[in-house]
């Protein structure tokens, strides 16, 4: 079995270690454009060696980011913006990715530190959020959404489309789609969410056809030479969730469909998590069991700062990846740390040489 600082290659792309970072969201853009904080952000990362660095979850439309800060990829001048950023890391040796995303019917929100609720409707900088119908997530965001119409769905799965070739022209090789965290894509999987009496709803047929629609479109931009890969909830961990069954068959059509990997992670399509097993690591044997049964590469995160930790679920093969977040925060040169934590021969040249150099051991 492979151990975290090995090689990984998928399609035509080779990451130097199996440590990525995570998809953060910064609520930093204006009007969805990225700036030097995005540059300094990411850029440590790569500056600390992870192998994988994906940039923040980015909305394929203006309604569907979560807060007035997101970043957007639905133009031309937003997606140039990234060029600094994707240079920056490819010279430092790591892979540029980028999350797409459709926050639904959780859109509209004030920045986290400004409240993590909905705006105000009549907030000047607000508008009307979408979801498959017209149920509110409730506790902190208790907008109604609008129920989407069947144009409304035909459009959105083309701002997927759109953003996808939007991040390939600008020179990003990796590409990860957003269905999670009860956001558009996981909302129309969702029974909790999703009470629709058309074909996009009731039937586990009909509560993937968004998903796999969507997912199909981007594949058709997104070069078979490039990873694609998807952020799937999951579970809700509560009795109304879909079954994890049902999520391992939705991955193996995702899988029929061109998926090159399975980033496995929960739904949270309702205010109530308290049946989420919380822990360092809690997923991994989720993302193990998925798999062995759905037969894909997976990533895995949640809460894993340990390098032992991290090691231990390369190893054991419960996943190819593992997804990191707070812990880069704590520390951007974290795979470094865990370098010398693991006693990975020569661990100083994790970081780049302007660094290495000083550190005598
Ligand atoms: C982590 N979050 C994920 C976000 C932004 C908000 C925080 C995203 O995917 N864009 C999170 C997810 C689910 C439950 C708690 C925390």
């Amino acid at each position: 079995m492979p151990a975290l600082f090995d090689k990984f290659t998928l399609k035509d792309i080779t990451l130097k270690n199996r440590i990525v970072v995570s998809p953060m969201c910064q609520y930093s853009a204006d009007d969805g454009r990225v700036d030097d904080w995005h540059l300094v952000h990411l850029g440590s990362h790569a500056i600390g060696g992870a192998g994988l660095i994906i940039g923040e979850a980015t909305a394929v439309s203006p309604e569907g980011r979560i807060t007035p800060g997101d970043s957007g990829i639905w133009n031309d001048g937003q997606a140039e913006l990234w060029r600094p950023v994707i240079a920056f890391l490819k010279k430092h040796g790591a892979v540029p990715g980028l999350q797409i995303a459709h926050a639904g019917r959780k859109a509209a929100a004030n920045r986290p530190w400004e409240g993590d609720d909905h705006m105000k409707p009549d907030d000047p900088r607000s508008w009307q959020p979408i979801g498959p119908s017209a149920i509110a997530f409730g506790a902190n965001l208790p907008r109604v959404p609008h129920a989407m119409t069947k144009d409304e769905i035909v459009r959105v799965r083309g701002d997927f489309a759109s953003a996808a070739k939007r991040a390939l022209a600008v020179g990003f090789e990796w590409l990860e789609v957003h269905f999670a965290h009860g956001y558009l894509g996981q909302s129309f999987f969702s029974p909790i969410a999703n009470k629709r009496t058309d074909e996009y709803g009731g039937s586990f047929e009909n509560r993937i056809r968004f998903l796999t629609e969507t997912f199909a479109a981007v594949r058709e931009v997104w070069p078979a030479r490039l990873p694609l890969t998807i952020r799937l909830g999951i579970s809700d961990f509560n009795r109304e969730s879909q079954p994890i069954e049902e999520s391992i068959e939705l991955i193996k059509r995702f899988k029929a469909l061109g998926l090159d990997l399975i980033d496995v992670s929960i739904g949270f399509n309702t205010p109530d998590v308290s049946g989420v097993p919380w822990g360092p690591g809690f997923m991994a044997p989720f993302a193990e069991r998925i798999k062995r049964e759905a037969d894909i590469p997976t990533a895995v995160g949640w809460f894993i700062a340990d390098p032992a930790q991290a090691d231990a679920i390369i190893r054991d093969g419960r996943a190819d990846l593992v997804m990191l977040a707070h812990a880069m925060l704590d520390d951007p040169n974290w795979p470094f740390r865990a370098a010398k934590a693991l006693a990975i021969p020569d661990a100083k040249w994790t970081l780049p040489a302007p660094y290495a150099h000083w550190i005598r051991a």
